[in-house]
């Protein structure tokens, strides 16, 4: 009897073709993937058994580190008691909860929380809540929004439309109507290098004035910025803008929301940029860190001026004619505790202002990189810029994140700013590992 031909090896590689990838070339990934198998603490690990360092906290979410078991618990605890409940005129103990813990350390105090499950709906809510407080004090003519360009606000229509990335709007079409744009506040003629917030800028805040004058203060709802831009390459405000727009926004009556999906929850050192700033909006937008990463969720902060303004008349009426199936899931209401409780407990949300000094100073060891022509850094996040190579502009930040994928680093790339955003439990001694990797691969990749 032959002996049996030995099988050939199964792979247990997943086909790849079926998936149509988020925000990826699919062709160009589909022929030379990168796939992360499993993660712990500040590493992940790749299919073929690498490991990569985040640099990234996942996609800017994983702010207590990876593989956290306590999370991992109270998830399976709770789908085992109950898996889901309706939160339309019915309620489940442990949203309340969550809203009650969340409410205890909101921005600037806006203590009234509405769920979503993502970055996205939570500003389509935010934009929304701004439309029906406007109607709601009597001033239904405000319809109109206001962002600003290179704004990243997600990719709902709302989202979008007050977004500035041209890339983002540019295929779907006249978009929401009314919608206008502050200037960016991006300029490295005046502020490359600029250790702390840039110095020149201030006056474009004085773009919302501008709008003023064009539209009317009495067609604009809200306006609508990330205090510190993430996805667009960490763009911090100048030096009085944030708080210029505040008093530019109350002086008309317009609505000022953050956008702090990125920047909540500690990223820059304090539980939000609302207190970083002490610039208090009256909308504060948050998904990502509220999870760990570890569920889909989102929460909208509301001040109690514009929670009471909607939630009044008739009482058997509803107030807002807005929610999703899976506000409040009672599954990601328990990954938030207990991510909230890590926060606590590691004191996670304030560690990024005792690291910032040290993160600046090694980040900024990049300045004389090939090719580096900005650092900007504040709390835990860092944006490098590259110069774009001549006529292919988003080619050479490309190939540095793909080295350093290959070599063992999580960065991410957006255009030619690569931006490191670690898990906020990382070590100095990762920060040194993570700025040598990158220092090797600005010098490997022309
Ligand atoms: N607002 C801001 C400020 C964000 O950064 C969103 C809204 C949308 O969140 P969702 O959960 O719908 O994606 C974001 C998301 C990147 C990157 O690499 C950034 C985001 C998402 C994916 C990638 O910069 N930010
Ligand atoms: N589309 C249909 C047909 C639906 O019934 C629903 C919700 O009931 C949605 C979309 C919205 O889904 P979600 O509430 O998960 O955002």
């Amino acid at each position: 009897m032959n002996a049996p031909t030995k099988p050939a090896k199964a792979s247990n590689a997943p086909k790849l073709d079926r998936y149509w990838m988020p925000f990826t070339a699919n062709r160009q990934f589909k022929a030379a993937p990168r796939i992360l198998a499993e993660a712990e603490g500040m590493y992940y690990t790749t299919d073929d058994g690498r490991r990569i360092l985040d640099g990234t906290a996942g996609l800017w979410c994983v702010n207590a580190g990876h593989g956290r078991r306590e999370i991992a618990d109270a998830v399976g605890e709770q789908l085992r008691r109950l898996d889901y409940a309706p939160s339309f005129q019915i309620g489940h103990p442990i949203a309340f909860r969550l809203a009650e813990e969340l409410g205890d350390m909101a921005p600037g105090g806006l203590d009234r929380v509405f769920f979503t499950n993502s970055g996205s709906e939570s500003v389509d809510t935010a934009l929304k809540i701004a439309l029906a407080y406007q109607r709601a004090i009597g001033q239904p003519g405000r319809t109109r929004l206001i962002g600003r360009e290179r704004g990243y606000h997600g990719v709902g229509f709302g989202g979008i439309s007050v977004g500035g990335l041209v890339n983002n709007r540019r295929a779907f079409g006249p978009l929401l109507p009314g919608v206008d744009h502050l200037r960016h506040t991006h300029d490295l003629t005046v502020n490359a290098f600029s250790t702390g917030l840039p110095q020149h800028g201030v006056e474009l805040a004085e773009d919302l004035e501008r709008l003023v004058a064009l539209h009317g203060a009495d067609t604009i709802a809200a306006v609508i910025v990330e205090p510190v831009a993430g996805s667009t390459g960490v763009l911090l405000p100048p030096v009085g803008y944030l708080e210029r727009l505040r008093e530019i926004a109350t002086k008309h009556g317009i609505l000022l929301i953050f956008d702090e999906v990125i920047t909540g929850f500690g990223r820059l050192g304090t539980p939000f940029a609302t207190e970083y700033f002490g610039v208090i909006p009256d909308l504060v937008t948050t998904a990502k860190g509220i999870t760990n990463g570890a569920l889909p969720m989102g929460a909208v902060f509301a001040s109690r001026t514009v929670y009471d303004a909607l939630v009044q008349g008739p009482e058997n009426a509803i107030e807002l004619f807005h929610g999703y199936t899976y506000s409040g899931h009672p599954a990601a209401c328990a990954a938030s505790l207990a991510t909230l409780d890590i926060y606590r407990r590691e004191g996670l949300l304030t560690r990024a202002a005792s690291l910032a000094d040290t993160w600046r100073d090694a980040v900024n060891g990049l300045r004389s990189a090939p090719n580096v022509i900005d650092i900007r850094t504040i709390g835990l996040m860092a944006g490098i810029e590259l110069a774009p190579r001549d006529g292919a502009p988003g080619g050479r930040g490309y190939d540095v994140f793909v080295d350093c994928f290959n070599t063992g680093l999580g960065v991410r790339v957006t255009g030619d700013t690569l931006a490191l955003s670690p898990p906020l439990i990382v070590e100095a001694g990762q920060i040194d590992d993570m700025v040598s990797m990158l220092g090797d691969a600005l010098k490997r990749v022309a």
